[in-house]
């Protein structure tokens, strides 16, 4: 098959499955070309079958704000015309779903066609697409796609809740890791042994955004770090690491945290982790947390969205309520010292991040959704008429 994929190229989850799902389809034979505003951060220069296609945005000064959903529709118009794809697959519902529907027309005029699929990823649904100024156009670009996927049950449910879609099927396929990458002993631990001076490793990655409740990180570490000494390694960027460091300082612990900035392999630092937090208090699934249980290291986090279908409490990590670093931290000190609790939750985290997200099986399910897709495109219903939600309603 010919499949398009576009998603946001920089460093975030939703950039990192769309980019590993279309090696993983090139790796089985198919053609796949991104179609996005730069080169994916975790796409390597050159792999055979895969093709880049940059959007470029233009420098009119008329455009205060660059109609970058409008190029994108126009590149995807191109090399779908050009390439004869068969599927785009659009990760992050706007503007991506959206440029796909006016590329699907511009298509359709010249009697061409593409079937598109949207996989929603989190906040496009739980944060902007809940905004009144996306809410209309964020429902339209769903109910416009042949098939939509959620990459767990708790965001298909708040897609149907937040978007009244009731008839339409939302399908769900988890993210997954390659088993061979996230393992603990195929990698040697890039942070040197005279700088983690014998401490255990609690890590954390995320684009640092309000929603991650980065404090709620460095507030259960210094907690942690009280009954056990503990190295705080902190990977990746944005507006809250002012506040992260901020709360090191405030808690007397900067010396024990490290802010290494975004990274993009992170699988050799995961295989030195003892424990990784998540305190996030939305998060439709969790990637990292997935990528560190694959590693073998326990997750410590927040009981919130699809987390909890990820991390199965008191097995492969302990869930808690948001905010509560209390627990959080003392959930993570009684791992840390006790050496045979930690082993068997890390020995599970491993085993169950295989046996459930594997690549192998995760790929087989959108290869199947696009054959289905292709054959027989998928009438979504109509969704029912529904009042437009407001910020003051969001229910
Ligand atoms: O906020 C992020 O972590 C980035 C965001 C994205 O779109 O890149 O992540 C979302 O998609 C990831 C991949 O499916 C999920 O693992 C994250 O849970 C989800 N983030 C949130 O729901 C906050």
């Amino acid at each position: 098959m010919k499949i398009g994929i576009t998603c946001y190229p920089t460093y975030g989850g939703s950039g990192a499955v769309a980019t590993e799902l279309g090696i993983a389809l090139a790796a089985r034979g198919h053609e796949v070309h991104f179609v996005t505003y730069a080169q994916p951060f975790r796409l390597p220069s050159f792999l055979p079958r895969v093709y880049f296609h940059e959007v470029d945005v233009g420098r009119y000064p008329l455009f205060e704000y660059p109609p970058y959903d409008l190029a994108l529709a126009v590149r995807m118009h191109e090399v779908v015309r050009e390439h004869q794809l068969d599927v785009l697959h659009c990760h992050y519902a706007i503007p991506h779903a959206t440029s796909a529907w006016i590329a699907r027309s511009m298509l359709r005029e010249e009697g061409l066609d593409v079937r598109v699929v949207t996989t929603l990823h989190g906040t496009d649904i739980t944060i902007v697409g809940q905004e009144r100024s996306f809410h209309a156009i964020t429902k339209f670009s769903i109910e416009k796609s042949h098939a939509v996927t959620a990459v767990s049950e708790y965001l298909r449910d708040e897609t149907y809740r937040a978007f009244g879609c009731v008839g339409c099927n939302v399908e769900v396929i988890p993210n997954f890791i390659d088993p061979a990458l996230y393992d603990r002993q195929r990698h040697r631990f890039p942070i040197p042994a005279d700088v983690v001076q014998g401490r255990r490793v609690v890590m954390h990655i995320s684009n640092f955004r309000p929603v991650k409740r980065v404090r709620d990180v460095v507030g259960t570490f210094a907690r942690i770090n009280r009954d056990v000494p503990s190295l705080l390694v902190m990977i990746g960027d944005g507006p809250e690491r002012v506040e992260a460091e901020a709360e090191a300082r405030e808690l007397g612990v900067s010396e024990h945290v490290m802010f290494l900035g975004k990274i993009d392999a992170i699988a050799p630092l995961l295989a030195g982790a003892d424990l990784f937090l998540l305190t996030s208090d939305k998060e439709s699934f969790g990637l990292s947390a997935l990528e560190a249980m694959a590693s073998g290291v326990p997750v410590v986090g927040a009981r919130a969205g699809g987390l909890p279908e990820v991390v199965t409490d008191g097995v492969t990590g302990f869930l808690c309520d948001v905010g509560d670093v209390e627990a959080m931290a003392r959930a993570g000190s009684r791992l840390l010292s006790d050496r045979a609790a930690w082993t068997r939750v890390s020995q599970a985290a491993a085993a169950d991040a295989r046996a459930r997200f594997s690549e192998a099986t995760i790929v087989g399910q959108y290869e199947a959704l696009y054959e289905r897709t292709v054959r027989e495109p998928l009438a979504l219903t109509p969704v029912r008429a529904m009042p437009a939600l407001t910020m003051d309603d969001p229910a």
